[in-house]
């Protein structure tokens, strides 16, 4: 669990993380059994409130995967608090400035990189570290992932993958082709959607930090990684739980 962030920041694509919304700690630990490389608990549109996210990233990593929790939109006081709970990285979302990404760092990185709190709690507990081990290796051994999801963010991306402590970044599909159609439209697949994510791409390579981004489903998770993308999501818990019901329906009445 605690190699995640090695290999995310030297792999070169092929991750696939889940994606949990529905604040239950027993359903994370269903879906970390299946082949995902890590499970991300969603706080800005999931219902997970600050003790069901402890008790979420503590049964994921039960079953053996590293949790990364997205934080609601600036709240970065709760990114600290998620690393003390034993999160592996932090998934901020509308992270539109070099300054917006500073702020990102400021709280979850110890000095001399941020000014993040001390009192990691529960992540001692999780990585058996000890207190000193803790603070000379967390800022190693977790990430800040800024979200790149709107048109601002677009044009600061060098600037944002500048800022000493972001690992890397995640492009949001959705919010950012309802910026670049000035509100038109939610077109995640839409072919001016691939061609900023593949400059996206492309400015990580060139800046040495990762990429992320999230897909409605496996099809185009496997389109992201031919892109390039580090780690991929491939579709919610919500979509993968209600096509697996719609498969189990159709088959049964085939027969
Ligand atoms: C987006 O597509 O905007 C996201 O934030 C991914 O969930
Ligand atoms: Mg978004």
């Amino acid at each position: 669990i605690d190699g995640f962030a090695n290999r995310i920041r030297g792999s070169r694509g092929g991750m696939i993380s889940a994606w949990v919304g529905i604040p239950d700690p027993m359903l994370v630990n269903h879906l970390a059994q299946e082949a995902f490389d890590a499970v991300v608990l969603d706080m800005q549109h999931g219902m997970w409130d600050m003790p069901s996210a402890a008790n979420g990233i503590a049964q994921v990593r039960l079953a053996g995967k590293p949790a990364l929790a997205r934080i609601p939109v600036g709240d970065f006081a709760s990114a600290s608090r998620l690393l003390d709970a034993g999160a592996t990285g932090i998934i901020a979302p509308m992270i539109n400035s070099a300054d917006d990404a500073r702020a990102l760092v400021r709280t979850t990185k110890y000095p001399p990189v941020g000014e993040r709190s001390w009192g990691p709690s529960l992540a001692l507990n999780h990585t058996g570290l000890s207190g000193d081990d803790y603070l000379k290796n967390a800022n190693a051994l977790t990430v800040a992932i800024a979200m790149i999801e709107t048109r601002a963010a677009l044009d600061a991306i060098d600037g944002i993958l500048d800022v000493t402590g972001i690992d890397g970044i995640f492009i949001g599909p959705s919010d950012l082709s309802i910026a670049l159609s000035n509100g038109d439209q939610v077109a995640p697949n839409a072919a001016e959607i691939d061609s900023a994510m593949q400059h996206a791409v492309a400015r990580c390579r060139a800046h040495g930090k990762f990429a992320c981004a999230f897909a409605a489903d496996g099809e185009r998770a496997g389109e992201l990684l031919k892109f390039g993308f580090d780690l991929v999501i491939a579709g919610a818990e919500t979509t993968q739980l209600r096509a697996g019901a719609r498969r189990a329906i159709n088959a049964a009445r085939r027969i």
